[in-house]
């Protein structure tokens, strides 16, 4: 397979203006007619060849205005067909077969438990028809769909349904018209045995939207949440954002076979049942907050994707890195801003940074790739918001919004760049952004080596910075980013915020310095008492920043920050300062000993409360395995998994009294409901439970089985179960199991908590049951929940048993991705990843993982899988 260059862009030589489908659905041998309305671009010179978009086509027919083509007027090969001297402007009627039947790879069009549905972004739509699929050909659509009326009674493409009607042996139809020009990518058909729930939504020009969920018959109690959320969205984007709903008609459908979480086709979009469907007996907490901002993202994708879409893919993160803003900030507005501040950091910088410092590294706008399906990432998704986060924060909310203004007004209905954005943003606030365009073509997360010093004699404090950011695959030189760093300096007398004076200037009420250059030394004047510096309040860019904090420093910190989010940064720096204490001791078989400067932290917070139940259970729990294995020059699997461990028993024995406590306050009665304010009394009390757990005293693991048999919310069920199959107590755990997979045998959604809570055990067994737990008649390869539930759960959270010095779990990882390989690509692509980071490891799993890799390399692989796995062995 090729690579696809950035530079090499250039306009299509056609434009088509409006698309005529027709589809006669059969599982093995569906019929899709297409009248494409084609013209010449007017950039580009006539007598060009047309040149569309194919893959597993059987072309049947091919005419150009009602006249068939001659063989030797066209070319086919396995990728499209191209018809070799075409009129400036003409029909193009092709048909083609297609078997949505045999679609494993869940691109294109497909069957989900007997449902037809598609799936086109990235380049899906050329497994439907022969046409240009680039996002820079937008045309209107209509759809007309055939089926049979008894099986498939519901057919739905984008837009509205315009006409409906019998057709003889007992087949139907329905056409759709979508008004609004769009591409390829956006188009969806849908067509089942479906049922829905409908809702209605009054614009704030007054126009009325029908709203509709369909999902199959048993889903029907599941939706109110996903409904309840959409609508919200709906109106925070006209308040926010000043933007309104287009259509008369708004679908959301719910398929269970779906590679990502949802996608935003026009009017029509498709969700993972998994990104959808909750109801307090069979969602978590977690889940129904996902779900609010799944439905969230992909309806703000009508204006940031839709109306205004990517020129080339690789734009991509123009769309996914603003949307994804655009729904961080949504969840913000309507949960609690520091918790989901707290948790979307938290996740970036063990994944992210991980991604960044990887074998797949890449830029927010790449430069070249081979399978653009391999480029949903991290990086494009959440880098990329971090980018535009940064933007709003430099320009400030007013300019950002008249830049979103601009962009939305002067880019309409077009397929534009990043450049195009950003040009936006300069010009809605006359600053110059030159500099921070490198954001988005440098790969790498930079690192920042910061250090302070107070000058007691002149009240002054100098905080130098130096930021470098180190070699990516095809990027062995950076140069210096344009960083905004938002701080403040806590007097250590008074434990306040010092007014901060800059250059003789007070420094603006954010509190943000620009580092723009390698080093630069930052000089406070009239400091009165000597500070602790409090740096990169709210995660203000995406870097790694180091101060050689003390541990008196962050307890300092942790007390008096008056910046959320780094009063939890400073408990995790605490945190991580002792885990690297007990990390060495446990290499060097010295005895690990807690540092009692974090217990008494710890005790000082629980003591001290907090509003803010959902923070305070974030601050009280400690850096996951991944994020410390992050920040470790080489991964010491047992050592940190051991280390971990000894902190969280070390707690608890030390504070079971407040945990205990804590637990008793926050146990609850009232009916579920998925406010903050219930979701984070829960959390709280997890946490404690799970402390207490840690050292599995007898009254500890009473509570989690009382919790577990009180079965009030899924939350606390899921949350005591996972307790007792981690604990060593499988007297209880192997009967809650049972009892939890007879109950939840028919709901698949619910069986996937119950495979991720076995493999996820620390137990030496764990691999086992995966192989074990593959044989499930609930589980199959080709469902890519499943995977990611089993499989996927097992490679990512289960450290210790996946990175075993046998090899096993690579082994066992391998089987499944060569299997993937030939059934889904796009999954076998990601569930390889753990496997690429085999350079973070000692020498012995470095030669396991890669020969692994080897024998992945020796099967016939798909651009997906080759891609990542050349780029791993590189
Ligand atoms: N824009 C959507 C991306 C997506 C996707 C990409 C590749 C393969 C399958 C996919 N399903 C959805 C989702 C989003 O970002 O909203
Ligand atoms: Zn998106």
């Amino acid at each position: 397979p090729k690579p696809t260059y950035r530079h090499d862009y250039r306009p299509p030589a056609y434009r088509v203006r409006h698309t005529e489908l027709r589809f006669d659905l059969e599982p093995g041998a569906t019929r899709v007619r297409a009248r494409l309305h084609v013209e010449r671009h007017p950039e580009r010179q006539a007598g060009e060849p047309l040149v569309l978009d194919g893959e597993q086509l059987l072309l049947t027919s091919i005419a150009i205005d009602g006249q068939a083509l001659a063989e030797a007027e066209y070319a086919l090969s396995d990728t499209g067909l191209t018809v070799l001297r075409p009129p400036e402007r003409f029909l193009l009627d092709t048909e083609v077969e297609i078997s949505p039947r045999e679609n494993t790879a869940l691109e294109g069009l497909y069957l989900s438990n007997g449902m037809y549905c598609t799936q086109c972004e990235a380049e899906g739509f050329r497994r439907i028809t022969y046409y240009p699929d680039r996002p820079d050909v937008m045309a209107t659509f209509s759809t007309t769909v055939v089926g049979d009326k008894a099986t498939l009674p519901v057919l739905l493409s984008n837009g509205n349904p315009v006409e409906r009607g019998e057709l003889p042996d007992g087949r139907h139809f329905v056409t759709w018209d979508d008004p609004f020009p769009k591409p390829s990518y956006l188009f969806a058909l849908v067509a089942g045995d479906l049922q829905k729930v409908e809702d209605r939504f009054t614009t704030m020009s007054g126009r009325d939207v029908t709203l509709q969920i369909w999902v199959e018959k048993a889903n029907l109690g599941k939706t109110d949440h996903a409904m309840a959320s959409l609508k919200r969205a709906m109106q925070w984007d006209e308040q926010t954002y000043g933007r309104e709903y287009d259509l008369d008609l708004f679908m959301i459908v719910a398929v269970d076979d779906f590679n990502m979480g949802a996608m935003e086709n026009k009017g029509l979009n498709i969700f993972n049942t998994a990104a959808v469907l909750t109801h307090p007996h069979t969602a978590t907490d977690a889940t129904f907050q996902r779900v609010e901002g799944i439905v969230a993202h992909e309806y703000f994708h009508n204006w940031s994707g839709n109306r205004v879409t990517c020129r080339d893919w690789f734009q991509l993160s123009l769309k996914e890195g603003f949307t994804v803003f655009r729904d961080q900030c949504f969840s913000a507005d309507v949960n609690s801003a520091p918790v989901k501040r707290i948790e979307d950091v938290a996740f970036f910088r063990t994944a992210q940074f991980a991604e960044d410092a990887g074998p797949t590294a890449h830029p927010v706008r790449p430069d070249h790739y081979i399978e653009i399906g391999n480029f949903y990432t991290l990086t494009i998704y959440e880098k990329g918001a971090e980018v535009v986060r940064m933007l709003c924060n430099l320009v400030g909310w007013e300019a950002f919004r008249r830049g979103s203004d601009l962009y939305f007004e002067r880019f309409d209905g077009q397929a534009v760049t990043i450049e195009d954005f950003v040009d936006c943003m300069a010009e809605a606030s006359g600053l110059d952004l030159s500099q921070f365009m490198l954001w988005y073509s440098q790969a790498g997360t930079p690192e920042i080596d910061a250090h302070g010093e107070y000058d007691y004699a002149n009240a002054e404090y100098r905080l130098t910075l130096r930021q470098r950011t180190p070699a990516t695959p095809d990027q062995p030189e950076k140069l210096a980013l344009h960083i905004p760093i938002r701080m403040g300096l806590v007097g250590t007398k008074s434990g306040r915020d010092l007014a901060l004076t800059l250059d003789g200037k007070p420094l603006d009420r954010d509190g943000v310095i620009h580092l723009r250059e390698a080093e630069q030394t930052f000089v406070f004047t009239d400091v009165p008492e000597a500070p602790v510096p409090s740096l990169l309040r709210g995660f203000s860019a995406p870097v790694q920043l180091r101060f050689p904090y003390g541990r008196e420093d962050l307890a300092f910190l942790l007390a008096n920050d008056s910046d959320g989010f780094n009063r939890w940064d400073a408990g995790q720096r605490l945190a991580m300062l002792a885990l690297d204490d007990l990390i060495a001791a446990h290499r060097n078989g010295v005895e690990k000993v807690m540092d009692p400067r974090v217990v008494e932290a710890f005790r000082a917070l629980l003591e001290r409360g907090s509003k803010d139940k959902a923070v305070m259970a974030e601050m009280l729990t400690l850096p996951s395995e991944a994020y410390i294995a992050e920040q470790q020059p080489l991964v010491d699997v047992e050592a940190i998994h051991a280390a971990r461990t000894f902190v969280e028993q070390s707690l608890a024995a030390a504070l079971s009294d407040d945990f205990l406590r804590l637990y008793e306050e926050n146990r609850s009665d009232i009916p579920y409901a998925p406010t903050p304010e219930q979701i984070g009394q829960r959390s709280l009390k997890n946490v404690a439970l799970s402390y207490l757990m840690a050292i599995e005293d007898e009254q500890a693991v009473a509570l989690a089985h009382q919790q577990f048999e009180a079965d009030h919310n899924m939350t606390d069920v899921r949350h005591a179960l996972t307790l007792l199959v981690h604990s060593s107590r499988d007297d209880l755990a192997d009967p809650a199991l049972r009892a939890f997979g007879e109950k939840w045998a028919h709901e698949p959604l619910v069986m996937d908590q119950w495979f991720a809570i076995q493999v996820t055990r620390p137990q030496t067994d764990a691999l086992e049951r995966v192989r074990y737990l593959m044989g499930h008649p609930a589980f199959s390869l080709k469902n890519p929940n499943r995977v990611r539930a089993l499989v996927g759960t097992f490679a990512n959270q289960n450290r210790i048993n996946f990175h075993r010095t046998d090899g096993e779990g690579y082994r066992l990882l391998t089987d499944v991705v060569i299997e993937l390989n030939r059934l889904n690509p796009e999954i076998a692509a990601r569930l390889v990843t753990p496997l690429t980071r085999w350079q973070r490891f000692d020498e012995p799993r470095q030669e396991l993982m890669k020969g692994e890799l080897e024998r992945i390399r020796a099967e016939k692989l798909s651009p997906n899988v080759y891609e990542v796995i050349e780029k791993a062995l590189a």
